[in-house]
C-alpha cells in the first residue's frame, strides 16, 4: 500500500516550512507534496492524472530550485520579488514566462486549501463519515472553481474509489485513531499558517489570478 507514506513526515516538513521570520521555504513546501503524492500514487491509477500534474509543478519548482538564480528561490517571498522585479511573470496567456514560479506555486497553493479543509474534516470525522463525502466537499469549496469540467468530472470520479475512513486512518501510518486524530490536529494548524502566510503575500502582489 503506501510504501514508506507516514503522517508524522508531512506534520515534520510543514513545521520546517516556516522561517523566524515566517517567511515560507519552498524546499519544504515542495517536500510536503512529495509526501503526499507518494500517498496517493498508493491509491491506485485513476489518480494518477492528479499525481502526475502535482509531480511536474513540484518539478518546475525544483528546477528553479537547482537552477542558477536558485538563491532567489529560498523562500516564497523571495521568488515573488525576484520574479517581480526581472519580469519573469505573465500576466497574461500570451506572454513569453507561461511556467514562472509564482504561477506553478498558485497552483499547489490553491490545492493546500483543499488539502486544509480535506484534513480538518477528517480528524473531525466520526465513523460513519465517507472519506469521498469529505474529499468532494473539500474540492468543492477549493479547486473545483479553478478546473474544466472535464477535470472535475475526473476528479469526482476518482474521489468514489477512496479507501473507507478506517483504510484511510490505516495508510496514515501514525498509529490508533486517536493518535492519527491528534496528529491531524497538529497538521491543520501547521497547514492554515502557510497557506494564509502565501493567501496574504499574493492577494498584496496581485497574483492571485495568475493564467
Ligand atoms: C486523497 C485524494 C487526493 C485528491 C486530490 C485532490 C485534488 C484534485 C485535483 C484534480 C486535478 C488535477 C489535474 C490537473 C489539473 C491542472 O489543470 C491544475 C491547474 O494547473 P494548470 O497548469 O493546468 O493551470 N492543477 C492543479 O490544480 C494542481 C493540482 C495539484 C493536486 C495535488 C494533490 C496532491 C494530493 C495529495 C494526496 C493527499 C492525501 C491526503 C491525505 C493524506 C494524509 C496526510
Amino acid at each position: 500500500m503506501a510504501g514508506s507514506f507516514n503522517l508524522q513526515n508531512v506534520v515534520d516538513t510543514y513545521k520546517s516550512c516556516l522561517s523566524e521570520n515566517k517567511e515560507i521555504y519552498i524546499k519544504y513546501y515542495i517536500a510536503g507534496w512529495r509526501e503526499l503524492v507518494s500517498f496517493m500514487n498508493s491509491l491506485g491509477s485513476l489518480f494518477s492524472f492528479i499525481s502526475k500534474d502535482a509531480v511536474s509543478k513540484i518539478q518546475i519548482m525544483e528546477t528553479f530550485l537547482m537552477g542558477e538564480n536558485g538563491a532567489h528561490y529560498l523562500t516564497v517571498q523571495s521568488m515573488v520579488k525576484f520574479e517581480l522585479n526581472n519580469k519573469l511573470v505573465d500576466f497574461t496567456q500570451s506572454g513569453s514566462h507561461p511556467e514562472s514560479g509564482c504561477r506553478t506555486l498558485l497552483r499547489l497553493h490553491r490545492a493546500l486549501r483543499w488539502l486544509q479543509l480535506f484534513l480538518e474534516s477528517l480528524r473531525t470525522s466520526t465513523e460513519d463519515s465517507k472519506t469521498s463525502i469529505m474529499c468532494s466537499e473539500a474540492y468543492n469549496e477549493s479547486l473545483a472553481q479553478y478546473h474544466s469540467w472535464f477535470i472535475q468530472t475526473a476528479a469526482r470520479l476518482a474521489f468514489r474509489t477512496l479507501p473507507g475512513r478506517d483504510a484511510f486512518f490505516e495508510v496514515m501510518n501514525a498509529g490508533s485513531q486517536q493518535q492519527v486524530v491528534a496528529m491531524l490536529g497538529e497538521a491543520t494548524p501547521l497547514i492554515s499558517e502557510v497557506h494564509q502566510i502565501t493567501e496574504d503575500l499574493y492577494a498584496k502582489n496581485k497574483l492571485l489570478e495568475l493564467p
